[in-house]
């Protein structure tokens, strides 16, 4: 089942009857900024974790055009549920460096509050955050809410129990839900291949599920399908899942060697696939960026790793204790005697 492709490794753009996109200047320029400082932020903190500034990092490199095309398709008020990798996604509503980073210093379990953003935090139970976006869109439903629920997952997560349940629920209950799989062809050093024996989208179908599979490294292809099918669930046309098909090109974190594990021509392969060089390719072939207006990008993106690295290493520890105060929104008896035993202990090392 060949994704579809709007725009090629080369930059060429291919029409497809089905999935129309008014590709113009200005959305290509905007999805180019956007992937560019995704980017930028990528490798700044990549740079941090190594010079022990971050515990660690999960690179979003190569996802880029996944992430950036599937949430600009989305309003601002859908509700996002990311898996822990969807940096660039997050960007894009707005989350800062500093919001972003927090958590991988270790300084506090998240770093944004999810309802100003409508981006729920970073899950990193697997597939856990695909039952709390089917419960959230039950509640969207009942409540007759003028939006929809976005849920991103990767290929791994998709082999965990959680996720084929809230697959079933979703599409049994009717709720207008997105599953956005990036499926980047590694679950660490697990490779797809060895995960599921039929294509994803063959497999949400069975549960009832609307499902299409796009090249995850296209931009305008992501963007036009995620848009046609946010369009559908927001008229009520039920729950659906993109399998975007992209590649890892990282580890799968900072604590990972994929060098043990996967070969270099795999590698080259998919370099000659990378998602802001094709669409850098459109760009000069149209003639829709100038000089002035890369040289502005760059510096954009300079600026952000700059800034980015400022305030990492200005982000306020916190209080160990008042991790205790964002597990639960009320404190049960349970958690006020962890959090008496913690501090009793924390006491015991003062002098
Ligand atoms: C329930 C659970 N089991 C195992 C892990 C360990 N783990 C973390 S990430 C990961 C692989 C995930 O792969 P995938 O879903 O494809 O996402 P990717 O990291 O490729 O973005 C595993 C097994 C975990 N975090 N949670
Ligand atoms: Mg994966």
């Amino acid at each position: 089942m060949d994704p579809l492709q709007l725009l090629d490794p080369g930059g060429n753009l291919h029409d497809d009857p089905e999935w129309t996109l008014d590709v113009t200047p200005e959305l290509c320029r905007d999805l180019y900024r956007r992937m560019r400082i995704a980017r930028s932020l990528d490798s700044a903190a990549l740079a941090l974790q190594r010079q022990g500034e971050l515990g660690l990092w999960l690179q979003s490199l190569g996802q880029e055009a996944a992430q950036v095309g599937s949430i600009t398709a989305l309003r601002d008020t859908d509700h996002v549920f990311p898996s822990y990798r969807e940096h660039a996604a997050a960007l894009c509503r707005g989350i800062t460096p500093a919001e972003l980073l927090v958590q991988w210093r270790g300084n506090r379990h998240s770093g944004w509050d999810p309802q100003q953003y409508r981006f729920h935090i970073y899950t990193l139970v697997l597939a856990a955050q695909l039952p709390h976006a089917t419960g959230y869109a039950m509640g969207v439903q009942r409540d007759g809410a003028d939006e929809i629920v976005a849920v991103y997952f990767g290929d791994g997560a998709a082999s965990e129990g959680e996720a084929n349940e809230a697959f079933n629920w979703a599409a049994a209950a009717e709720v207008p839900l997105l599953f956005f799989c990036q499926n980047n062809h590694w679950a660490i050093s697990t490779p797809v291949r060895t995960q599921m024996r039929a294509p994803l989208v063959q497999r949400a179908r069975g549960f009832g599920l609307d499902a299409y599979r796009v090249d995850g490294n296209d931009v305008l292809a992501v963007h036009a399908v995620t848009r046609a099918v946010a369009d559908r669930i927001r008229s009520g046309g039920g729950p659906a899942l993109i399998e975007a098909v992209t590649y890892r090109m990282a580890g799968h974190s900072t604590s990972d060697d994929p060098d043990r594990y996967r070969t270099a021509s795999d590698l080259d392969a998919w370099s000659l696939r990378d998602p802001i060089a094709r669409l850098e390719a459109l760009l000069a072939r149209q003639g829709w960026l100038d000089g002035d207006q890369r040289a502005a990008v760059d510096a954009e993106c300079a600026e952000l790793a700059e800034q980015t690295r400022t305030v990492c290493r200005e982000l306020p520890l916190g209080e160990l204790s008042e991790l205790f105060g964002t597990v639960l929104s009320e404190e049960t008896p349970l958690l006020a005697e962890e959090r008496r035993q913690f501090l009793e202990l924390a006491r015991s090392y003062e002098d």
